[in-house]
């Protein structure tokens, strides 16, 4: 049924009809009308930040922790710019969201933005009318949601949030992912029905799928050992027998074992185990829904498959027809390669102890989400995640954690989040904790503070002869500094303190931050 309403209105129900139920913006020039309509639209939530690169990463992180779309609403020219730093981190984390911004009036006839938008967007439009908006909702949600999901960007011009039509709000978008070639998944089923020494390396697209139950019913069924990559990290439960952890190219017993399976699967994961542990490319077996990625690192040899599917389906399909009894029982090397990898790290202190209080704390379910710090790096190889969805990376953007981490309280406020943090990232966008107060997102910030950029100084002081530039820093009082914001802070000195702390926040449904005074910390490998 069609109803009269503004470009705005459009917007912002189409958003709510098409399932995104929270738009993270900073208000201003060529949104009025858009952020208007969040006053009495149902279903969906405007939260305001205070800069627009925390917009968009706080979506990624709400994309994360719910494997739905969000959207970011910002206005264009700067602030555009300012929201690409989160862009291009959802880009490489595979997160489904949704950029919308004005374009001044005189750029109707002119270029968009979508042009320097380009290299970090998967699709791009530009609605002219209030009916079109309505009509490019559903592509671009459906475009950020299906195949590899990415971020998408959507530019309205100023007068069309203005102008008033008759306009149809279309109903969701469904979409069905591709269930993958039926013989050439046969086939894959057979190389694993013969492998003697089968591997399954597990990255991203098994959490954007929700394939995990799948994954673990293959690798059950076997039986095989499986990676993860690191955003892969909870695909499987690191409870499990058969989990290998992290695949770190670094760890060698890791690397060699993976070179002599004789077939790998990889799944979801753009790195590939040719490229990530050096597997024989003949022997690998690739299940992804990312043509482009497809192929990389699958070799020519009869024993190399590539297909293009959905995680989920393909693993559904088969954990059924795959015929055990053939490989071998792994769980010994597992807890062999497992304990070296734990063993080795004994003398690592303080990051050990602090991981696992963290990891303690924590529960089963409770998300920690890491940034570019000794700690967050500790972490990739020895925090043990349990569940899908549950530990996020960075993807290399310093300063990151705080907002992600918010964007996933905001999917799931009933569950724990912590931001891992170092001084140095925490102060990119500690004002965040603003928003977090007046929007009630109870995160943990956890603040290791060395007063330095530390692993660049570290990298000075190891491999530039000790001649330190633009490493040490001078921070403020993160206590008070995060009480002036109605804030808690609390300052500990050690792991155990840190679990108290850590346990004293998650009972209560206020944000926290926590500092950690550390010293300088060693290299993790
Ligand atoms: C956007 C961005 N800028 C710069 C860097 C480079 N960088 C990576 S880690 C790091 C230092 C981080 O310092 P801190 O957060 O205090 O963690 P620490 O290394 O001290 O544990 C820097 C500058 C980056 N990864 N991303
Ligand atoms: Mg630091």
């Amino acid at each position: 049924m069609k109803r009269r309403m503004n470009g705005g209105q459009a917007l912002v129900r189409s958003l709510a009809a098409q399932g995104v139920a929270v738009t993270f913006g900073v208000p201003g020039a060529g949104q009025y009308e858009a952020v208007d309509a969040y006053f009495d639209t149902d279903g969906i939530r405007y939260v305001s930040c205070r800069n627009e690169q925390p917009t968009t990463q706080m979506a990624d992180g709400y994309a994360r922790a719910s494997n739905r779309p969000a959207s970011a609403l910002v206005v264009p020219g700067a602030g555009l710019f300012n929201a690409c730093g989160g862009i291009s981190t959802a880009l490489r984390s595979s997160s489904p969201i949704i950029v919308i911004s004005g374009s001044p009036e005189d750029r109707l006839k002119g270029a968009s933005s979508s042009l320097w938008l380009e290299p970090i967007t998967k699709w791009s439009a530009r609605a002219t009318s209030p009916a079109e908006v309505a009509a490019k909702v559903p592509e671009a949600v459906r475009a950020a949601c299906s195949g590899h999901p990415r971020p998408v960007y959507l530019e309205v011009a100023a007068p069309v949030l203005t102008q008033e039509e008759e306009v149809e709000i279309a109903p969701p978008a469904t979409i069905e992912p591709p269930a993958g070639d039926a013989a050439a998944l046969e086939r894959a089923a057979a190389m694993l029905s013969d492998a003697e020494r089968p591997l399954i390396l597990a990255g991203t697209g098994v959490h954007r799928s929700g394939a995990s139950a799948a994954l673990a019913a293959l690798a059950e069924r076997l039986p095989a050992p499986v990676a993860t990559t690191t955003a892969g990290k909870g695909a499987i439960s690191d409870r499990s027998p058969l989990a290998l952890g992290h695949a770190l190219r670094a760890y060698a017993p890791l690397v060699e074992f993976a070179q002599s399976r004789d077939v790998v699967l990889a799944v979801g994961t753009q790195a590939g185990p040719a490229g990530l542990l050096g597997v024989d490319p003949d022997r690998v077996i690739r299940i992804d829904l990312d043509a482009g990625v497809l192929d990389t690192g699958v070799g020519a040899a009869d024993q190399a498959l590539a297909i293009e599917a959905d995680a989920r389906l393909a693993l559904e399909t088969l954990a059924a027809l795959v015929r055990p009894g053939r490989a071998q029982d792994p769980t010994a090397a597992i807890a062999a390669l497992n304990g070296v990898r734990f063993g080795d790290t004994e003398q690592l202190q303080p990051q050990r102890s602090y991981i696992e209080a963290l990891r303690a704390a924590i529960p089963d379910d409770g998300i920690l989400a890491y940034g570019m710090n000794q700690m967050g790096y500790y972490s990739r190889n020895y925090y043990r995640a349990y569940a899908p969805d549950t530990y996020f990376d960075p993807r290399g953007n310093l300063g990151s954690a705080l907002p992600i981490a918010m964007g996933a309280k905001v999917a799931r406020p009933d569950t724990p989040v912590v931001a891992c943090c170092g001084d140095g990232g925490v102060l990119y966008h500690i004002q965040e904790l603003a928003t977090a107060v007046l929007h009630g997102i109870a995160v943990t910030v956890v603040v290791f503070n060395d007063n330095a950029y530390g692993n660049v100084k570290r990298s000075q002081q190891e491999d530039f002869g000790g001649r330190l530039v633009g490493v040490d820093l001078r921070n403020p009082d993160f206590i008070r500094l995060s009480e002036s914001f109605g804030v808690r802070g609390a300052r500990v000195e050690d792991a155990s303190a840190l679990r108290r702390e850590l346990e004293r926040a998650f009972a209560g449904d206020q944000p926290v931050l926590i500092e950690v005074p550390v010293g300088e910390l060693k290299r993790v490998y």
